[in-house]
Parts: C-alpha cells; structure tokens; sequence
C-alpha cells in the first residue's frame, strides 16, 4: 500500500469537496469507522514487524492532517453559505418605511363634529331622523301651509304617497317637542334636499338646526350664543351682524351676516320659534318660548378653508379630500 498516494488522493478529496453534504460523506468514507484509513490501521497487524511502527506512524500523521483538512473545509463552506444568505437577505435598514396610509375624514364630516363640539358643550343633545319625511313635518308643522309662497323657496323632491326628501333638518326638532317635555336643547345635524344646481347649490347637501325651547328663552340669549359660536368657529375678531329677515317658523326672525373680506356674507338664519308651531307640537306657548337656528356646513368649511367651489365637496376627489388630513 502506498501512503503517499492515499495521501495526495484523500486530502484532494476532501479540499475540492463542493458542498457540506459532499465533505461529509468523504468524510466518512475516510475516517468513519470502517473507513479506509481505520480498515488500513487495522490491517497494521498483518505487517513484518519493521514496517508496522513506520506505517502506524504515517496512518497517524495522515489521519490528524486529514481531519484538520476537514475542519477547515468544513468552516470554509459554512462561510460561504452564510455569506450567500446574507447578501440574499440583506435590507437596506436606510429604506423609507411601507407605511400603512391612513384614511381622512370629509371636511363636511370634521365641519359637522366641530360643531356639534360647541353646541354639545353649551348643553345640546345630538337628534337625528328620517330624511324621508311626511308633507306633515316638512311644512305643515313648521307654519308653511299648502298654498304658501315659502313652499316656493325650496323645491322639494316628492316621493309616492306624500312622502318627500325633507328640504331642512327642522323636522326633528318637531318630532322631538312632540315627544320630549321641555327643557329641551337639541342640533340636529343632518343631509337635506333641494331641487337646486348650480355653482354654490347641489341637489344634496348638510344642515344643522338647533332649537331651544324652555321658560324664559329669550333672543338676546340666542344672540349671546350664535355670537359665541361664530367666535368660536371662524376667530374671535369676526366681525356679525343681525339683519331682520322672515321664516314662517320664527317670529321675529333673523339671519346673521359675518364680514368676510370686504363685504358682509350671509351665514345662518335664527329666530323665535312661531307660537303656531310650538301649539301645533302640543308644547304650551303661554309657558314655553323657544328659539332656534339654521346652518349649512358645506357653506362653514368653504368659507374657513378657503374653498372657492362647493361641487368639490362632492367628487370625492381624493387630491381635495386629502388636504383635510
Ligand atoms: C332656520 C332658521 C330659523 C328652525 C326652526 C325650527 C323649529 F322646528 F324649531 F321650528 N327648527 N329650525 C329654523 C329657524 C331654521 O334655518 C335657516
């Protein structure tokens, strides 16, 4: 047996192994229990005497030499197989985050909870009803009788049987003096109907009515809290005006200008609720006053931000949607 050329085939073997699996199945072919070298140090015995102590000493030799051989191998393929995972694996830890995009609210939807903030801190409870309404609620219980030419003011979208898109959110309030004794201090934020198109209407759009209705409800108190609203609402220095005005429902009616660059702009409209209506809801007129109010939040938010056109509010563009973060 020639151990140099054990040697040289062995060693080569193992250095140009490719993979773990390769190294290791040489491994044993070498040095396993019954591999070559073992079955050759077995064989020892078999030698004249003279040969067997130089043979024993050179298996020895290319046995340690060959298991270093291994080792080195083998942390030689572990390196390269961790690099190799490592390029696949890397992140670049200086990539901006895949954030999850959050959603906005309308600035109808902000401009209508803003508002019923106020109101709700002054003491008002948030009603809601039907935006399907009876020709009842709508006008009849509001002091617009049939042939009235208030009726003309909105044209109404009518349904089957009676039942019209309520042109004004004033109905709730009707719907809670019948139900509810007083005091009652409501806002009834809500979508109303109009038969109107053009640049500054749109068949659909919001309103929120308050109403007041207690022993001594006065006008005054109702303009101490509509001045404290719009303070509130557009800045303190906001310059108002009340100018007298008419709907069926309130005597005396007002509605309240604030100065906006140079001129005066209408905002909402007020007044003493009509001792008609407030009989009609079954509330006592000798003992009870009461005063309410009317305004459109589209018409809030376009003033506040700025908004030259009321149809964006309804193309759900999300380019305009998206300022109001
Ligand atoms: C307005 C202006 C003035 C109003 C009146 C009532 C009710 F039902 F209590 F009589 N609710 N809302 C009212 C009064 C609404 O909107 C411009």
């Amino acid at each position: 047996m020639n151990i140099s050329s054990l040697s040289k085939k062995s060693k080569s073997k193992l250095q140009k192994a490719k993979d773990l699996r390769a190294l290791e199945s040489s491994y044993t072919d070498l040095l396993g229990k019954n591999g070559e070298i073992n079955l050759l140090l077995k064989s020892l015995g078999k030698l004249p005497q003279e040969k067997r102590k130089n043979s024993g000493k050179a298996l020895n030799e290319l046995k340690s030499s060959l298991e270093a051989i291994f080792q080195s191998r083998r942390n030689h393929l572990k390196e390269k197989i961790f690099s190799e995972e490592l390029k696949r694996d890397s992140l670049d830890v200086t990539l901006p985050g895949r954030t999850r995009e959050s959603g906005t609210l309308h600035p109808v939807t902000s401009t209508i909870i803003e508002i019923s903030n106020f109101f709700v801190s002054m003491g008002f409870d948030i009603r809601s009803g039907p935006e399907a309404e009876s020709e009842y609620y709508n006008f009849e219980a509001l002091n617009i009788p049939e042939d009235h030419p208030a009726k003309d003011m909105h044209d109404t979208f009518y349904l089957d049987n009676g039942v019209l898109l309520r042109t004004h959110t004033s109905p709730v309030q009707i719907r809670t003096m019948e139900k509810q004794d007083p005091p009652i201090r409501i806002i009834s934020p809500g979508r109303v109907y109009r038969k109107d198109s053009d640049l500054t209407h749109t068949p659909m759009f919001h309103m929120i009515e308050g109403l007041v209705l207690e022993e001594n409800a006065s006008f005054s108190v109702l303009k101490g809290m509509l001045k404290d609203f719009i303070n509130d609402f557009f800045g303190n220095q906001t310059e108002l005006r009340f100018r007298p005005s008419y709907f069926p429902f309130t005597e005396p009616s007002a509605e309240v200008d604030i100065k906006w660059k140079k001129g005066w702009l209408e905002i909402l409209g007020c007044g003493m609720v009509h001792p008609n209506v407030l009989e009609m809801s079954g509330i006592n007129s000798k003992k009870y006053s009461g005063f309410a109010f009317g305004l459109g939040p589209e018409r809030m938010a376009m003033l506040k931000y700025n908004i030259p056109d009321l149809r964006s509010f309804f193309e759900n563009d999300l380019r305009f949607l998206k300022q109001f973060k």
